[in-house]
């Protein structure tokens, strides 16, 4: 895990403990302010404002928030853009473009009102920009390289400074390659607190990206041609089981920020639960216009931020509702055989395929097959639940409901202890015989469409 001790912006280098108060000042001198670098892809306790306005931070999943200093009165950020080495989940790592160690890059959380000043080093081997995306800025802080700025050449340094003028949940990704630098995993999250902290409470507020990528089995660096067919669903460049569950407490109103930078819609539905759409990247949707729903549909470029009173205990599924999308690396050309007895065929490949083995005659349940892999691959499905595989990967990841937890407390609790009587269970006692339908009118053989409607008897 990450020591947030590392992110203070000490004048120290990570891991050095000692804050000396000549090396405070010496940073706070500094032109441009430090760039502190995330190493883990776990999920950062929130990072409670140790200057600026109060405000009720977020945790970002299996990613982490980005610290700051203040300097005359201006909130000043780093961003680094670079090649990352990103862990998709335990088994699979990817060759990534991010900012400061991780892709995506970390979160940036202000307060509406805020004066904003944003430092962006370019350690790619290409031309960047940063966009940030739903913010009501300056045109020539809008981040479109050629349009607005000037491309951000390698190994160059360019500022962005503007306003954060409202509240709500934004985007930060390049507009320059789009298609490499975005499929390569260059993205962001970005969330403007209201001034007034009471406004907009919830108890537990969490912000998360939806990405995707296209990693043939056995290599590590994404394909960045392919538009629609990426094989890799990710939830902020992690899939399940790489994902972290949501902890909350019970009773706690929760907040879910989802942000989709992929190239396809996803349809996050939640389990146990309905919720409201609260906000979208153009702001906070009136209480009285919200309405209830269990899933809701992001489409690209679109943020959903949900809100629901987390009354039910237990370990709820919260995935895209994309099958595919809940499964991990796959071919794509495998013919659906669900009824198809080939086990004659089989027993003929293996004679020539030793270890052949023939896929979904039983329809397939994918998470139980154990063929060998190819190096830094992950199994389709391969997460461990309290009764067996869980048949869910990719874009796939659960909130867990508990009572009693402390505030604030986000560690996982293990897995739910369900009340006695509450599981669906094997029947074991007798079976009626099932109750068929009368036979129709039409004659075994006879075409249906020979009867006649009515049976030509007229004057009922
Ligand atoms: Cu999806």
């Amino acid at each position: 895990m990450t020591s947030r001790r590392n992110f203070l912006f000490n004048g120290a280098g990570a891991g050095a403990a000692m804050v000396g108060a000549s090396l405070v000042s010496k940073a706070a001198a500094a032109a441009i302010p430090e760039a502190p670098v995330q190493s883990s892809a776990g999920t950062a306790p929130p990072l409670v404002p140790p200057n600026g306005r109060p405000y009720n931070p977020v945790v970002t999943l299996n990613s982490w928030t980005l610290p700051w200093r203040m300097k005359d009165g201006v909130k000043e950020f780093h961003l680094v853009a670079e090649p990352v080495v990103r862990e998709i989940a335990p088994g699979m790592k990817a060759n990534l473009w991010g900012y400061n160690g991780q892709s995506p890059g970390p979160t940036i959380e202000v307060v509406e009102g805020d004066r904003v000043r944003i430092f962006v080093t370019n350690k790619l081997p290409e031309a960047t920009s940063v966009h940030w995306h739903g913010q009501l800025l300056p045109n020539g802080m809008d981040g479109v390289a050629g349009l607005t700025q000037p491309r951000i050449e390698p190994g160059k340094t360019y500022v962005y400074e503007f306003v954060a003028r409202y509240a709500g949940t934004f985007m930060y990704h390049p507009h320059a390659d789009e298609m490499a630098q975005i499929g390569m995993g260059m993205m962001g999250s970005w969330v403007t607190h209201p001034k007034d902290p009471r406004q907009h409470a919830v108890d537990r507020d969490f912000v998360f990206l939806l990405n995707a990528y296209d990693i043939e089995p056995g290599s590590y660096t994404p394909n960045v041609n392919t538009m629609l067919e990426q094989n890799i669903w990710t939830i902020n460049s992690r899939a399940f089981p790489g994902t972290d569950a949501m902890v909350v407490r019970k009773d706690d109103r929760v907040r879910i920020r989802i942000g989709n930078l992929s190239m396809t819609n996803h349809p996050f539905h939640i389990h146990g639960h309905r919720f409201e759409v609260a906000g979208t990247d153009g702001g906070w949707i009136p209480p009285a216009a919200r309405w209830p729903e269990v899933t809701v549909d992001i489409g690209v470029g679109q943020m959903r931020a949900i809100e629901f009173i987390a009354d039910a205990p237990g370990d709820w599924a919260f995935h895209c509702h994309k099958s595919h999308h809940t499964m991990n690396a796959m071919g794509h050309q495998v013919p659906n055989l669900i009824g198809v007895d080939h086990s004659g065929v089989a027993r003929k490949i293996n004679d020539l395929v030793p270890g052949y083995m023939v896929m979904g005659e039983k329809g397939g349940s994918m998470g139980g097959m154990r063929m060998p892999l190819p190096e830094n691959t992950l199994p389709m499905m391969d997460g461990k639940g309290p009764f067996g595989e869980i048949e869910m990967g990719g874009m796939f990841t659960m909130i867990k409901v508990r009572e009693g937890l402390a505030r604030g407390d986000f560690r996982d609790p293990g897995w739910f202890r369900h009340p006695k009587g509450t599981v669906a269970k094997e029947w074991t006692g007798a079976m009626p015989e099932p109750v068929r339908a009368p036979a129709t009118a039409a004659a075994p053989g006879e075409p249906v469409a020979t009867v006649k409607r009515g049976g030509g008897h007229g004057g009922h």
